[in-house]
């Protein structure tokens, strides 16, 4: 039995599916001892192309180095890769990084990868996974990522699952449902529950005008939005969201100030079931928006990077 580990990349196609099939591919040869998060990265040399998914895998094999090469470059192949340009865009790259503590340079394979040291995108996940992995000659893996710090990587939150999840309830369909039900429970409140808090009259003017703000900020966003609007918390596909900016900027505005409605109807009213009511609904608009923004990282290439650079925004300038 050898440890290895094998770095895997994708910017082409459903870069997600490619990585989880690889993983499935790679346990007909192995077993699969770890496997990294994924993270979002910048190409590194080539032509212009899309950014990477990239994950690492540690692996143990009966396998010798030259047959775990040949596995990977099935399993390559049946993903679909086609090599034309050197470096260019790949629905699933798959390469050797490390194979026990052997020092292989024939014409079909070196090992230790010898990009390895300059690429942060390997790196970072291998030592995620395999924080004390050694070269051959017993230097720290670990100690390579002080020098490639300057390279953008974006550790994005999702799992290489045997079988990505489609359909209703991995769309948010969830999602959907239970805001209707949040939804037609602050209008209950609203209509059957008021002076029930034993608050002064100026509260219900305050109420107003957090109610109004709420409604300014949500129609906003529901403007900017447009056509791009779905049913599903997840966009649609080419939309140029991430160009744009709209989930982080106007999509979760748009819950922040649906929130600030019912908690202005609830002081309006005085109601406190509605004020009840209304913090519920934060709580679960934030979930929902986090759940949004892990779909997205998942389906929007460069969306982790957007992401890193701009602050949630439930309430702008507030939350
Ligand atoms: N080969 C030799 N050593 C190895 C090894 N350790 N692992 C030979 C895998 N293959 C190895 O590889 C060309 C030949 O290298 C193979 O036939 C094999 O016998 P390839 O996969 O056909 O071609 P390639 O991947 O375009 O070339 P290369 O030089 O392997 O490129 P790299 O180093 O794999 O880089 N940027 C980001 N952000 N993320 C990426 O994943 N990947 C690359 C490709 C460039 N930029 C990237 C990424
Ligand atoms: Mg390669």
């Amino acid at each position: 039995m050898t440890r290895a580990a094998v770095a895997l990349g994708s910017n082409l196609g459903d870069r997600i599916r490619h990585l989880c099939r690889a993983v499935e591919g790679l346990k007909a040869s192995a077993t699969v001892v770890a496997v990294s998060s994924v993270y979002e990265t910048a190409p590194v040399g080539g032509p212009e192309q899309g950014p990477y998914l990239n994950a690492v895998v540690v692996i143990d094999t009966d396998l010798d180095a030259h047959g775990l090469l040949e596995a990977l470059h099935v399993i390559e192949q049946e993903a679909g890769r086609e090599r034309t340009v050197r470096w260019g865009p790949r629905t699933l790259d798959l390469d050797l990084i490390l194979f026990g503590d052997q020092v292989i340079d024939d014409d079909t394979l070196t090992v230790p990868h010898p990009r390895l040291a300059e690429r942060r995108f390997v790196l970072e996940p291998l030592t995620e996974v395999w924080p004390d992995a050694k070269l051959p000659d017993g230097a720290a893996v670990a100690e390579l990522l002080d020098d490639v710090q300057d390279q953008q990587v974006h550790r994005t939150h999702h799992r290489l699952r045997p079988k990505p999840r489609d359909g209703f309830a991995a769309r948010g369909g969830w999602w959907v449902v239970i805001q209707g039900v949040v939804l037609a429970a602050a209008t209950w409140a609203v209509v059957a529950d008021g002076g029930s808090l034993p608050w002064p009259g100026w509260v219900s003017s305050l109420g107003v005008a957090v109610f109004a703000g709420g409604a300014v900020q949500s129609l906003l966003g529901l403007q900017h939005l447009g056509a791009n609007l779905t049913p599903y918390p997840e966009p649609l596909s080419g939309a140029r969201l991430v160009a744009l900016g709209v989930y982080r900027w106007v999509r979760h505005p748009i819950y922040g100030g649906i929130v600030m409605m019912i908690l202005g109807a609830a002081l309006f009213r005085l109601s406190a079931w509605t004020l009840l009511v209304g913090l519920a609904a934060g709580v679960f608009f934030w979930m929902k928006a986090r759940f949004e923004e892990r779909r997205l990282m998942e389906h929007y290439p460069g969306y982790a990077a957007y992401r890193s650079q701009v602050r949630r925004r439930l309430i702008p300038w507030i939350v």
